[in-house]
């Protein structure tokens, strides 16, 4: 008697994986066993986590329309048309303007990028998700959809908006095989996040992170994500907030506590 063939290994498609809460993601989800094809605009990053991880990559940029075009071909060509999880990471935030300054490109950039990138990738990757018989869209939105606080207008819109994607696709996708997962990390310490939406300023960067010893790291994102994506197919974590000890609400963190 022949031994049980074993199971195909799930797949995933991750975007925003040059850094940060992607690249940890799909680096934990290639060591879970997941077949991971992670995407985003920098090459030779995607380069370097594949020589790291063994991810398969493929450059996208989820605001294009003929590029994530690029993405559906290449899940065609790479798991046949089936895909277990779109896990939608690309993201982040520009500016800490006060309303009364807001720069309309920074906006309409947050927009382009959490909003409607997830949109995009996400109607994109539906048919795979579909013909695989078990499949997860995860959206990694933030604490920031929760309330908004002064300067950070422009990207509570964006990641309140995100989350209503993904509100209303688990109520679109009702009764059929495919869960729909919220994420919302509060304060991330990563390599990017702060430098980019300050404008490459590290001292202000730095300055985010003032007194908290041990905010999350991606590592700590990716641990949540791998869990909810490999939870039984039943259990669906529909929102999870994650934050550090010392961050007990937006406006609420316990500075200097040792923590
Ligand atoms: C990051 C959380 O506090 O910068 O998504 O809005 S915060």
């Amino acid at each position: 008697m022949s031994a049980a063939a074993a199971p195909a290994p799930l797949t995933a498609v991750v975007t925003g994986a040059s850094s940060g809460i992607g690249r940890a993601t799909a680096r934990r989800l290639a060591a879970d066993g997941w077949r991971v094809l992670a995407v985003a605009r920098r090459e030779d990053r995607l380069a370097s986590l594949a020589a790291e991880t063994g991810c398969l990559t493929h450059a996208v940029d989820v605001t294009s329309d003929s590029s994530v075009a690029g993405l559906v071909d290449r899940v065609d060509e790479l798991f046949g048309g089936s895909l277990n999880a779109v896990v939608n990471i690309a993201g982040g935030a520009l500016g800490t303007e006060r309303i009364e300054d807001a720069d309309i490109e920074q906006w309409r950039a947050m927009y382009e990028t959490n909003v409607l990138g997830t949109l995009r990738v996400t109607r994109a990757l539906l048919p795979a998700l579909r013909a695989s018989g078990r499949g997860d869209v995860l959206v990694l939105s933030s604490t920031a959809a929760d309330a908004a606080y002064e300067g950070g207008g422009g990207y509570n819109a964006a990641k309140a908006g995100e989350r209503m994607i993904a509100g209303a696709l688990r109520l679109e996708l009702n009764g059929e095989r495919i869960r729909v997962i919220e994420i919302a990390p509060g304060m991330v310490r990563t390599e990017e996040f702060s430098l980019v939406r300050l404008g490459g300023d590290r001292a202000a960067a730095d300055r985010v992170y003032d007194g908290v010893e041990q905010p999350l790291t991606a590592e700590d994102c990716a641990d949540v994500i791998a869990y909810a994506l490999g939870a039984p197919h039943h259990v669906n974590l529909d929102l999870v907030t994650v934050r550090p000890l010392a961050q007990a609400a937006q406006h609420k963190v316990a500075r200097g506590a040792g923590l």
